[in-house]
């Protein structure tokens, strides 16, 4: 396989960008990058659960990401946070895109989240499941999420805090 030059750059960025050791978990796929993905834990199964993690495209070209699915939830949604005074919403949003040489951040409390829907059983910090993310370019990635505690000023998952 032929690297150029600017290729074997932003690998070497990637690398070092990663964070310590101890949280740190990854998946390289072609020149799809996803660093430290991470669920909510849930108090039950009804309660949708929420995936966060960073997606770096190190390609020329872009992708999008279109799909998700996991044998933890029904359905894998897309959700944009869009904060409207004291309440957060989320907005459906058809697939992900992911700009050449960048980065997308999907967090919690702010911009875009994978959402979960229709769990299986409830997500408990320690556990970990596997999840099938499609990208129209890149084709099917298979990562594993860990289910943490997440908590602070994350909320706004369906059942937003009152402030
Ligand atoms: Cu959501």
């Amino acid at each position: 396989m032929m690297l150029t030059h600017r290729a074997m750059a932003l690998i070497a960025f990637a690398v070092l960008a990663t964070p310590g050791p101890a949280l740190s978990h990854e998946t390289v796929a072609g020149a799809l990058f996803i660093d430290h993905p991470i669920a909510r834990e849930t108090p039950s199964a009804k309660t949708p659960g929420g995936a966060y993690m960073t997606i770096r495209n190190n390609g020329d070209k872009p992708d999008r990401l279109v799909a998700a699915r996991t044998p933890a939830a029904g359905r894998v949604e897309f959700h944009q946070s869009i904060i409207d005074g004291d309440i957060v919403r989320m907005r459906p949003l058809p697939a992900i895109d992911l700009p050449p040489a960048g980065s997308v951040a999907l967090q919690p409390g702010k911009g875009m989240h994978l959402m979960l829907m229709d769990l299986a059983e409830r997500l408990k910090r320690g556990d970990s499941f596997p999840m099938t993310l499609t990208f129209e370019r890149g084709g099917d990635v298979e990562i594993t999420i860990r289910v943490t505690a997440i908590t602070g000023a994350a909320g706004g998952h369906h059942q937003p805090d009152t402030q």
